[in-house]
């Protein structure tokens, strides 16, 4: 800026985004929106530039899941702001800290019928934890303040701000500047609330935790697998809550997920204690309808208003997980043996229907077909992404479920989806940011033929940018779950509807600049997978699998269509 001009409204986002702790701004430019971009050019802030803003905000989305901090992405107004809808959704329902800001025409321009005009914030209000419209240039510090500070504290959440061209184009009154940022570090926590907690856990012969995104967000899991050694009560993970106890852990039994093979469906209909931490009731656990009718429930959440969806509850804990469990860990150091001895018997049935359950599940989906079988390519690549530190993107229908199912996870992030949105298309953008702040780990997407076209371009993203990505297709030719479905529906599916043809996605990817492997035989997968992290680029391998098989996300919703 040059010495007479005076400071304009722009001029003031850079600090504010810096107290703020951006580190990232995804999108895709647009002239509404140019200033924003400026203010951040002479800082640490990158800029991403995606091809398409749904997948900016699906970055944003899975950055603020990973991280717990707010991701931030930079949309034009009208079309820009549309395309970010279905990952706002996603974001709401994930609790995602995030804060979508979108250019807007301002007083001197709007209702003209100018370009891309319109009213955003109706739109938006619905879906978002909070909508704001800055409409004074000096008041921009305040609202940036204010958006980060929703999106990031308490239930986390996607935030949007307006900011009209008049506004960040508008001159400042420097003296009415309220340069003001509040970060807040404390966790709510009765004790009197772990007292009961305890009192319950004395009194109960099968409890069981059940962990999920909460568990993750207040980041409790030191204190989780302390308190699981302590008490020896058996545990199980769910979202993002996967990996919190690693499945390997002696008293971790894997996914609470009822439907997958293991003991998770007895655990809770046998347990006459259920332990919810940080985990809604919602589909992933049959909203609860399956549990013990005489089971004492506890749930703990940061949000009081998801204590008690769909299922009353016994002892509702207004709290953050990692407070409510150090409180507990105070309370239980002195008769832990006892708890334990307690427990044994419980933990010891458990054991042995997960072992048993998981080896009848395996021997059925090994069973040799002419084309190759989709769970035994989740199989393999799980068992390829064996480092703790590896991190598994799933997109897709059955593709999604089959790899779920596979997963063991040792550590958080070893998977990441969508998640209840059910919002295909995640894949390559959720790859791309995980690859942005992990660098020195391997990232992986595990992707549906279908799901892979909703952002395809994102491949070139994540090659510009330098994000190499292993992205794996199960490639069954088809919209596999929803034909599963009309199939199990209908007793058909309509021919032509979803079928998507075999389009060679691995020469698309290498045209587009990536390494492609075309798979066809079960024993090329691992070499496959060899090939592709050691190429350093981001690779797609073309995994040709049975379009004959009904996967185990197709049954499991059509079980719950029957509730
Ligand atoms: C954005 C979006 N559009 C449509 C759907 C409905 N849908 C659910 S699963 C599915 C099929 C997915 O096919 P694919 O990615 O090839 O995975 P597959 O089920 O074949 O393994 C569709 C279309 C959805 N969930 N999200």
């Amino acid at each position: 800026m040059k010495m007479d001009e005076k400071l304009k409204g722009w001029g003031l986002i850079s600090d504010a985004f810096l107290k703020a702790g951006v580190e990232y701004i995804f999108g895709v430019p647009g002239e509404s929106i140019s200033p924003v971009q400026y203010a951040v050019e002479d800082t640490p802030i990158e800029i991403i530039t995606t091809r398409h803003e749904q997948a900016a905000a699906f970055m944003a989305e899975s950055y603020g899941r990973m991280t717990g901090n707010p991701g931030v992405v930079l949309v034009t107004f009208g079309p820009g702001f549309t395309n970010t809808i279905s990952s706002m959704v996603n974001a709401q329902m994930t609790n995602a800290p995030m804060v979508l800001i979108a250019g807007a025409h301002g007083p001197k321009s709007m209702d003209r019928l100018g370009l891309q005009d319109m009213r955003q914030r109706p739109i938006i209000d619905s879906i978002v934890k909070k909508s704001f419209i800055c409409r004074k240039a000096e008041r921009i510090p305040e609202y940036i303040d204010m958006a980060f500070r929703t999106a990031g504290q308490g239930r986390k959440g996607p935030v949007f701000l307006e900011l009209p061209i008049d506004v960040l184009d508008g001159e400042v009154e420097v003296e009415k500047v309220n340069n003001i940022s509040t970060k807040i570090t404390s966790r709510p926590i009765d004790k009197n609330d772990a007292v009961q907690m305890m009192e319950m856990i004395k009194a109960a012969k099968q409890p069981v935790i059940l962990a999920g995104s909460g568990t993750y967000y207040s980041k409790a899991g030191p204190e989780l697998i302390s308190f699981v050694e302590k008490t020896g009560i058996p545990a199980f993970t769910i979202k993002m809550g996967r990996g919190i106890i690693p499945d390997t852990h002696p008293l971790c039994f894997g996914s609470s997920v009822p439907t997958i093979p293991g003991c998770s469906g007895m655990a809770t209909t046998d347990a006459d204690l259920v332990i919810l931490l940080g985990n809604r009731l919602c589909l992933y656990n049959v909203f609860g309808a399956f549990y013990n009718p005489d089971a004492k429930i506890i749930q703990v959440d940061i949000e009081p208003e998801e204590i008690g969806r769909n299922k009353s509850i016994d002892l509702p804990i207004f709290a953050d997980v990692k407070a409510l469990l150090n409180e507990c860990l105070n309370l239980v150091s002195e008769n832990d043996k006892m708890l334990r001895e307690q427990f044994k018997d419980w933990v010891d049935t458990l054991s042995r229907t997960d072992q048993e359950m998981k080896l009848a599940a395996k021997s059925e989906s090994l069973e040799p077909t002419q084309f190759i079988h989709p769970g035994l390519l989740a199989e393999k690549v799980n068992a390829f992404m064996d480092k703790e530190d590896d991190i598994i993107i799933a997109d897709g229908g059955d593709a999604q479920s089959w790899i779920s199912l596979s997963r063991t996870c040792k550590a958080p992030l070893n998977i990441l989806d969508s998640s209840l949105f059910g919002c295909l298309g995640v894949g390559l953008p959720y790859g791309a940011s995980a690859k942005l702040i992990n660098r020195d780990r391997r990232v992986l997407v595990y992707t549906g033929d279908g799901s892979i076209g909703f952002n395809f371009m994102e491949i070139e993203t994540s090659i510009r940018k330098e994000l190499p990505l292993v992205v794996v297709i199960d490639n069954n030719q088809k919209w596999g779950m929803t034909s599963n479905s009309m199939q199990m529906k209908f007793a058909h599916f309509i021919p032509g509807t979803v079928e998507i043809g075999n389009p060679p996605y691995h020469k698309a990817v290498e045209a587009i600049g990536g390494k492609g492997i075309l798979v066809e035989k079960a024993e090329d997968i691992q070499p496959a997978l060899e090939q592709a992290f050691a190429s350093g680029i981001t690779t797609c391998i073309n995994v040709m699998t049975d379009p004959g098989v009904v996967g185990p996300g197709s049954k499991a919703l059509a079980m719950a269509e029957l509730l």
